[in-house]
C-alpha cells in the first residue's frame, strides 16, 4: 500500500512536471505565433489541373476576406473564355472523330449546327473573346444539346475537355445576363492556368483556438514549362501540399498528349519526394477530384492506366469505389516509402479531397493544421527549435 502511494506520488509529480513543460511550450508557441516569428511555409505542388489553385481559392475564402465584388467581376471574362474554349474543344473533337472513326455517323451535325460550330470554333481560337451575349449563349446551348456533341463529350478524356465543361454549359443563360456577377461557386469552377507564383499569408483561427499558426501558402503553375520556377521556393518549407487528381487516370496531358496524366503525377511526386531540400519537409498528399473519380471508376476500369494495371475490381457501387480508392492510395503510399530520402521527422498524410467542396476543404485543412502544430510542439520538446 505504502509502495503504491509513493509510486502514485511520484507519477503525480512526473505528470505535473510534464504538464508544466507542455504549458510552457504551448505558451512559447503562442507568443511566437502572435509575433509572427514562426511563419510556416507551405507549398502547393502537383501537375497541371490537379486543383492547386482551387484549394488556394478555398483557403482565401475560408481564412481571409474572400473575394470582393471587383475580384468576382474579374472572373466574368475568365468564365466567358472557359465557355468558348469548351465548345471549341468539343466541336474540333467532333470533326476529328467524324473523319477518323468507322462509326463516324454518330458525329455528324445538322447543316445549321455545323455552321454554328464553325463560327464558335473561330471565336474560341481567337486570343481575345467577345462578351457572352444572350444570342451567342443560345447558339452554344443548341450546339451543346446536339446528340453528336454529346457523343463527343462522352469521349472527353481523349480530348482536352475541361472538368468543369458540364457546369459551364449548364449555366450559359446566367453567365450571359447583362449584369452577371460570378458567384463563389462560379469562381471555384473557373479555370485559369497558373503562370508564375502567387502567395497568401493566413492564420486558420478556429472556433476553439486562441490563435492559429501563421502560414504562408504558395501556389504555382503545374504544367511542365512552369515547373522550373518551383525550385526557387524549395528552401525552408514546412510542408508540401501535393495535389494529385485521381480522376485523371484515363486522360493525357494538356502539354503532351502522348503522356498519361497519372503516370506524369507518379513521376512528379517521386521527383519532389527526392529533392534534398525536402528531407525534413512534411508531405500532405491530397488525392483530389474524388467527386469525378467516384463516378468514373464505375465506368472506366482503373487498369487502363499502366501504373494500376494489376488492379482487380471486386464489387459494384460504393464498395467498388472504396476498393479502387484504397488501391490508388496504396500506390501512392508505396511510392512514398520507396523514395530513398531518409525520413527524419517528416510526416506523410493522405487526404481524400474534392477541392470544390468548401466544408471538406475546411475539415481537411483543420487536420493539416493540427498535424503541423503537433509536429512543432514535438520539435520543441526534442529541442530542435
Ligand atoms: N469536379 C472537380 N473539379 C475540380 C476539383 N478540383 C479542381 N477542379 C477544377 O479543375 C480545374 C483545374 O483546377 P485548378 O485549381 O485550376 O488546377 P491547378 O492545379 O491550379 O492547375 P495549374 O495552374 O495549371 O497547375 C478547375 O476548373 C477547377 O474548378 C475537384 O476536386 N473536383
Ligand atoms: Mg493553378
Amino acid at each position: 500500500m505504502g509502495l503504491l502511494c509513493s509510486r502514485n506520488r511520484h507519477s503525480n509529480e512526473a505528470d505535473a512536471k510534464e504538464n508544466a513543460q507542455a504549458e510552457e511550450i504551448e505558451r512559447r508557441i503562442e507568443q511566437e505565433t502572435r509575433a509572427e516569428k514562426h511563419i510556416q511555409k507551405l507549398l502547393l505542388l502537383g501537375a497541371g489541373e490537379s486543383g492547386k489553385s482551387t484549394i488556394f481559392k478555398q483557403i482565401k475564402l475560408l481564412f481571409q476576406t474572400g473575394f470582393d465584388e471587383a475580384e468576382l467581376k474579374s472572373y466574368i471574362s475568365v468564365i466567358h473564355a472557359n465557355v468558348y474554349q469548351t465548345i471549341k474543344v468539343l466541336f474540333d473533337g467532333l470533326k476529328e472523330f467524324s473523319q477518323n472513326e468507322t462509326d463516324s455517323s454518330k458525329y455528324v451535325l445538322s447543316g445549321e449546327n455545323k455552321e454554328i460550330g464553325e463560327k464558335l470554333s473561330e471565336i474560341g481560337g481567337k486570343l481575345e473573346y467577345p462578351r457572352l451575349t444572350k444570342e451567342l449563349a443560345q447558339e452554344i446551348e443548341t450546339l451543346w444539346k446536339d446528340p453528336a456533341i454529346q457523343e463527343t463529350y462522352a469521349r472527353g478524356n481523349e480530348l482536352q475537355v475541361p472538368d468543369s465543361a458540364h457546369y459551364f454549359m449548364e449555366n450559359l443563360q446566367r453567365f450571359s445576363d447583362a449584369n452577371y456577377i460570378p458567384t463563389k461557386d462560379d469562381v471555384l469552377f473557373a479555370r485559369v492556368r497558373t503562370t508564375g507564383v502567387v502567395e497568401i499569408q493566413f492564420s486558420p483561427v478556429g472556433e476553439n483556438k486562441k490563435s492559429g499558426e501563421v502560414y504562408r501558402l504558395f501556389d504555382v503553375g503545374g504544367q511542365r514549362n512552369e515547373r522550373r520556377k518551383w525550385i526557387h521556393l524549395f528552401e525552408g518549407v514546412t510542408a508540401v501540399i501535393f495535389c494529385a487528381a485521381i480522376s485523371d487516370y484515363d486522360q493525357t496531358l494538356f502539354e503532351d498528349e502522348q503522356k498519361n496524366r497519372m503516370m506524369e503525377t507518379k513521376e512528379l511526386f517521386d521527383w519532389v519526394l527526392k529533392q534534398p531540400c525536402f528531407e525534413k519537409t512534411s508531405f500532405m498528399l491530397f488525392l483530389n477530384k474524388f467527386d469525378i473519380f467516384e463516378k468514373k471508376v464505375l465506368k472506366v476500369p482503373l487498369n487502363v492506366c499502366e501504373w494500376f494495371k494489376d488492379y482487380q475490381p471486386v464489387s459494384t457501387g460504393k464498395q467498388e469505389v472504396e476498393h479502387a480508392y484504397e488501391f490508388v492510395k496504396k500506390k501512392f503510399e508505396e511510392l512514398y516509402f520507396e523514395s530513398n530520402t531518409p525520413d527524419r521527422g517528416r510526416i506523410f498524410k493522405i487526404y481524400r479531397t474534392t477541392a470544390l467542396d468548401q466544408k471538406l476543404v475546411k475539415k481537411t485543412f483543420k487536420l493539416v493544421d493540427e498535424t503541423l502544430r503537433l509536429r512543432r510542439r514535438n520539435q520543441y520538446e526534442a529541442g530542435l527549435l
